[in-house]
């Protein structure tokens, strides 16, 4: 940190959050590159997702060999995972162990929640503002907001109203919650009410879960992981990871065994037999068309709807369970624990809210309808403002008094999910438009970290104070992965892939859905032409408030 007649502290980055990405980019850039780092978290305490996220059956839906760091051959080796889906005490444990180990505590300001950033076109940096009354300056800033981090917070008539206590899965109370004895609602369906809703009903007097759009989930399997297995993937990590740095998803799932129109569907079924046992989210990936043909998708929606009656005894509740409303897949699929099996316990049912939304709250409970349910405590699993939603809650201000929310009105657009033009030197790690929503997260992460800091290396190698992504690369990008993901089912879900869930956010797709193997390509061979698609210049060499010169160089 170095300060002059200003008071305000200067860095060479500011990062905002400090879950994975935050931790990493400390990392990175102070160990590797020799950069003054400074890190503003929201939390009491760092983690990001896994720091909020602490409803009761919150896990990871990839495996926990999977969705860990791999830079790092002592953390790798020194960690042992218990589960083969780790939950979020563990995953939370793991990034404290992380934290520790890289030594990056000093870095991070916790109950720090920025509120404005602004680029000085004169000095090429970005002063940051907190709610805390902190700020700080930087040449570089560094969003490593997530993508999950901003509860979607639904507004019922009379919710003010309810008597009890009403809860939100992306903002569980850190204490916990007892709900012995007590009758339980839940609204939400996705996967935060699929791994919560069994688990509440363990302890529930109670619960009644109000679904608004049936949801496909497949078994998770999950199991502890045995010793043998624990050391047998220590000694194969370097090859592993290597494997999913080169996959599609980051993260190595069973391959489909052909298009629908070309395999023998009485061995499709039998393989999704055989998955439905264990295979988690390859479960739906048998056939390898099922997301973009409809016909091969509606062979595994309805092997699914199937399984549902199977498991379920009240025909009538099966019914309800099953998805009619988006092709298999084209949301997240969850992975569960017991979910449909819930449905057959006396004290739970399922009210469709479907046809007859949601009347209003009352001091008693939900009305729906004519009909009035009565509870204590009330779940949103509503899901989050996904993507852009922690992003547009700050008031990010670049070139010419442009402010990011107000450009991404119409829809996000981004050069590679990484920079978007207007805001010079500001990287948004997993921003709308890379390809981390649909892939294993650690592993786009840790590409944007490393990309991003060999950037950082060789502008500063070059003497470059300023780095914009230009106009022309955002549109074609932003334009790439829109039609890409338009050859595909994605769009036909109302999800918030899509921004669908949150109403009057347009409806853009918001992630490139080429594969993380090919993304790396790309962004390896932009590298390698000198960054093309970024606008450069070098404070030096302009003269100052220049920035139309500097933007355009
Ligand atoms: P999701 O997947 O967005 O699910 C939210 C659920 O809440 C979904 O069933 C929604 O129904 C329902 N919802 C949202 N708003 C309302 C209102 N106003 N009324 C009734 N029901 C509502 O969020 P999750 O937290 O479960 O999962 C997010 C990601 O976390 C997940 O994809 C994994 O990657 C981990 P809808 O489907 O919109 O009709």
């Amino acid at each position: 940190m170095s300060s002059t007649s200003d008071p305000t502290p200067t860095y060479d980055v500011v990062v905002i959050g400090a879950g994975f990405a935050g931790i990493y980019l400390v990392h990175k850039l102070r160990d590797e590159l020799g950069l003054d780092v400074k890190v503003f978290e929201r939390g009491a305490g760092i983690g990001g997702t896994w720091y909020w996220n602490r409803y009761p059956g919150a896990r990871c839906d990839l495996e926990s060999d999977a969705y860990s760091l791999s830079f790092n051959d002592e953390i790798e080796q020194e960690w042992d995972w218990t589960e083969r889906y780790a939950s979020q005490p563990e995953i939370l444990r793991y990034i404290n162990f992380v934290a520790d180990k890289l030594d990056v505590r000093g870095n991070i300001e916790l109950n720090s929640t920025v509120t404005r950033a602004v680029f000085d076109e004169d000095t090429d940096t970005w002063t940051v503002s907190c709610d805390t009354g902190a700020s700080a300056k930087a040449r570089y800033l560094m969003t490593a907001t997530g993508i999950l981090s901003v509860p979607s917070m639904p507004t019922f008539e009379g919710m003010e109203t309810f008597e009890g206590r009403i809860y939100h899965t992306g903002d569980w109370p850190h204490e916990g919650v007892d709900f012995a004895g007590k009758r339980v609602a839940v609204i939400g369906t996705g996967s935060s009410g699929i791994q919560s809703i069994p688990v509440i009903a363990e302890q529930a007097a109670q619960l009644t879960v109000f679904q608004r759009t049936a949801t496909f989930t497949v078994p998770a399997a999950n199991r502890p992981v045995t010793e043998n297995e624990r050391n047998a993937t220590k000694r194969s990590y370097k090859q592993l990871r290597e494997q999913m740095r080169r996959s599609q998803v980051g993260v190595l799932l069973d391959a489909g065994i052909g298009n629908f129109a070309d395999v023998d569907l009485r061995v499709a079924r039998g393989e999704l037999e055989r998955r439905w046992r264990g295979a988690g989210m390859s479960t739906a990936m048998v056939l390898s068309d099922n997301l973009r043909s409809i016909e091969a998708n509606e062979f595994t929606s309805q092997f699914v709807r199937d399984k549902i009656h199977e498991i379920v005894d009240d025909p009538a509740v099966a019914r309800m369970l099953e998805p009619h409303d988006y092709p298999i897949g084209t949301k997240r699929l969850p992975i569960d624990t017991n979910y449909y099996d819930t449905f057959n316990r006396e004290h739970v049912r399922l009210v469709s809210i479907r046809d007859t939304p949601i009347t209003r709250f009352s001091p008693a409970g939900i009305v729906v309808g004519d009909t009035e349910y009565e509870f204590d405590a009330i779940v949103l699993a509503t899901g989050f403002d996904a993507s852009t939603g922690a992003l547009d809650r700050i008031h990010i201000e670049g070139i010419d008094g442009r402010i990011m929310r107000e450009q991404w009105r119409d829809g996000a657009e981004s050069y590679l999910g990484l920079a978007s033009p207007g805001f010079p030197n500001l990287f948004t790690v997993t921003g709308p438009g890379s390809p981390a929503i649909l892939t294993n997260v650690i592993g786009s992460i840790e590409h944007h970290v490393e990309w991003i800091a060999e950037y950082i290396a060789y502008l500063r190698a070059e003497g470059i104070t300023r780095t914009e992504a230009t106009t022309e690369a955002t549109e074609a990008w932003t334009a790439h992965v829109a039609e890409l993901a338009s050859m595909t089912l994605y769009p036909r879900a109302a999800s918030w892939y899509m921004g669908a869930n949150i109403p009057g956010k347009p409806r853009v797709f918001l992630a490139y859905i080429g594969g993380l193997h090919n993304y790396r390509d790309r962004c390896e061979r932009i590298a390698a032409d000198g960054y093309l698609g970024f606008a450069h210049a070098d404070r030096a060499r302009i003269p100052a408030g220049s920035a139309a010169a500097a933007a355009g160089s």
